[in-house]
């Protein structure tokens, strides 16, 4: 500093340092930070219900680890398969703008890591804020390889809600004593049911209501007066979950990445694959108040998981605990109007900073329904399905034929005989889609595996339609690549007369999952503005593995921006 040397040098260094610096905060601001991380799928001892067993899990843990961004970041997973078997990752809510490679699901997007392999994830956020999160898209191996993935808002700004005390990620999950991996083949070979898990559990844990597993029940801390978020993700792979925390009224104010309009609630039905940012105020005389969920099943006469799991919300301070929580009451499983009841409150914001982006016009009208059907049996005995026949699921009466080369390097590169580019954009028969006592004839599928391809920027509306082919369900209809709003709903047959005439094109909630009520429609919205290949399934993994799936093709538009990126160098091979 003394020197003439440095004085006369320093400034303009100075200067070039700080304009450098100012132009890699900007850059910065512009395209988010990058994250790394390494995730390293394993098989580990779980021990519940008075039994050990293996399951896979992520760097040993389950629920596995918890991914953190802000808005707009990037993220790189290095992904290395040390399990026994093939493994893909999903990022489930996250658009992955141009970047279908990705995005993970087996035999769509990409060949699965096979084990001993590795492959490395780029995960670019966008217009993603709140909780999403991550699971396996192979198999049924996401019954245990899933873990939250939250975006805070970009750096210096704030939540559209007051802030939490403290936030917490609840992840609702299921545990079967059996290996999970081998469920979907063994129900292959009947045809029948697959078998329903032991336990369900929050954040990795049954709780006390089940044998042996008081122990390590999920306990969530409170000071009297202060606010929580509950970050509330469905990674549950064959139910759709009621919630509610005794006492306690709950306040939603985002689902699946997006913020809503806050409302107050009782209770959450919250649909596997959905995620749900829940603020929960400890306004209560401290005691110690059950968390608890059970299932909401509303297809008649399946199976499905009827325990409850619980864990406790306890108040800070010394008060005479209660010999056992105070626990909630949660609806009947059955009790699909108090599901609609819940779902019906939900606006998205619509304000400056979080805009409703409706499509107004659309030129691509879409019309498709999820049925579960019924097939003959091809072996010698009688499958254990309905009638003696195999279940089967499809949508616009396709069951989904899953290849075995990924379509994504088949449409990239060319290669012919994947798939076909015929998937209907209506139901082959029109018929009284709800209606009781359906003709039998109805309940066959076709199978394939049919894409539909859409312009780049086509403003795109669908109706879901639930059927009653077999037995209607509440199915949730999650598509990958995109965000939709959900402009209409309704029980019964969609009526094109009168049913737009209600539409909310105003502040429709803006979803990556939503319910199809059970017997009833939705209608979504969204501009086909991301290129790729990208599946639409139903997240009910019985649903998915028996064929209620489809897959849009995305083409290119014509500027470089709008065309899907380069594969990665080290794909893995199918
Ligand atoms: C399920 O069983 C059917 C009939 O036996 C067979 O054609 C099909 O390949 C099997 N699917 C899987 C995924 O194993
Ligand atoms: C569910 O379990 C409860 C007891 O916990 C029982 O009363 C009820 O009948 C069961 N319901 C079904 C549909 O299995
Ligand atoms: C729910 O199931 C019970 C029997 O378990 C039945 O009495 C009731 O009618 C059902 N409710 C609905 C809405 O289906
Ligand atoms: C299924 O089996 C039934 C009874 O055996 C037969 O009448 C029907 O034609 C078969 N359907 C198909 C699609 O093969
Ligand atoms: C369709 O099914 C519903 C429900 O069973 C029934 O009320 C309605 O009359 C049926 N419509 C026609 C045209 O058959
Ligand atoms: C589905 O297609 C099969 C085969 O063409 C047909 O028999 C069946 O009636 C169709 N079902 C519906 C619901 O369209
Ligand atoms: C997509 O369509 C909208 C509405 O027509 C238009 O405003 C927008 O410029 C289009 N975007 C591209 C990239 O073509
Ligand atoms: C794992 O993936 C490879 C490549 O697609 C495939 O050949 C193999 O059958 C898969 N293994 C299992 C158990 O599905
Ligand atoms: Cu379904």
């Amino acid at each position: 500093m003394s020197t003439p040397k440095t004085f006369n040098i320093a400034p303009p260094m100075v200067k070039i340092l700080w304009l450098l610096g100012v132009v890699l905060l900007l850059a910065k601001n512009v395209n988010g930070r990058t994250r790394h991380h390494k995730f390293v799928v394993k098989s580990s001892p779980y021990t519940r219900l008075c039994s050990t067993k293996e399951i896979l899990t992520v760097n040993g843990k389950f629920p596995g680890p918890t991914l953190r961004a802000r808005r707009g970041d990037k993220l790189i997973v290095r992904v290395y398969n040390r399990a026994k078997y093939n493994i893909t990752l999903h990022w489930h809510g996250v658009k992955q703008p141009r970047n279908p490679w990705s995005d993970g699901p087996e035999y769509v997007t990409q060949c699965p890591i096979q084990p001993g392999k590795k492959f490395t994830y780029k995960i670019q956020l966008s217009s993603e804020e709140g909780t999403v999160w991550w699971h396996a898209h192979s198999g049924w191996a996401r019954a245990t390889v899933h873990g939250a993935f939250i975006i805070y808002p970009k750096r210096g700004q704030h939540y559209p809600f007051p802030k939490p005390h403290a936030e917490i990620p609840i992840i609702l999950g299921e545990w079967w004593k059996q290996n999970v991996m081998e469920i979907p083949g063994n129900a292959n070979v009947t045809g029948g049911e697959p078998i329903l898990s032991n336990a369900l559990t929050i954040n990795g844990e049954p709780g006390y209501l089940y044998p042996c597993s008081k122990q390590g029940t999920f306990k969530l801390m409170v000071k009297q007066g202060r606010r929580y978020l509950l970050r509330i993700i469905n990674a549950v792979l064959e139910e759709d979950l009621f919630f509610a925390v005794a006492n306690h009224r709950l306040t939603i104010v985002g689902k699946d990445g997006c913020y809503l309009k806050p409302f107050k609630t009782d209770y959450i039905m919250i649909a596997t694959g959905q995620s749900m940012d829940v603020l929960l105020e400890a306004d209560q005389p401290p005691s110690q108040y059950a968390m608890s969920a059970r299932a909401y099943a509303s297809a008649f006469g399946a199976g499905f998981d009827n325990t409850s799991t619980a864990s406790i919300v306890e108040y800070h301070g010394k008060y005479h605990r209660p010999t056992s929580p105070h626990s909630p009451p949660l609806p009947p499983y059955n009790a699909t109007k108090a599901a609609a009841d819940f779902t019906k409150h939900y606006r998205t914001l619509a304000t400056k900073h979080h805009p409703a982006n409706v499509p107004l016009q659309v030129d691509t009208h879409l019309f498709f329904t999820l049925s579960v059907n019924l097939i003959n049996c091809t072996r010698d005995k009688p499958c254990t399905g309905p009638l003696g026949k195999r279940f089967s699921a499809s949508v616009n009466n396709v069951s989904f034929v899953t290849p075995s080369f990924d379509l994504l390097q088949a449409y990239y590169y060319g290669i012919k005989g994947v798939y076909e580019e015929d998937f209907p954009r209506k139901p082959p028969y029109e018929f009284n889609y709800t209606g009781e006592r359906l003709p039998f004839n109805l309940l066959t599928p076709t199978f394939g595996t049919k894409v539909m391809v859409l312009d780049y920027n086509a403003s795109v509306e669908i109706i879901l339609q639930g059927t009653n082919v077999l037995a209607s369900d509440h199915h949730p209809i999650h598509i990958h690549g995109y965000s939709f709003y959900v402009v209409g709903w309704g029980f019964g047959k969609f009526d094109p007369k009168k049913d737009p005439l209600r539409y909310n094109l105003v502040n429709p909630p803006e979803e990556t999952t939503v319910g199809v009520p059970n017997n009833g429609w939705v209608a979504i919205r969204f501009r086909a503005d991301n290129p790729g290949v990208w599946l639409m399934h139903c997240h009910l993994e019985r649903h998915q593995t028996w064929g209620m799936g489809m897959v849009f093709l995305v083409k290119n538009g014509d500027s470089p921006g709008s065309r899907i990126l380069r594969p990665p160098r080290h794909l893995p091979k199918c």
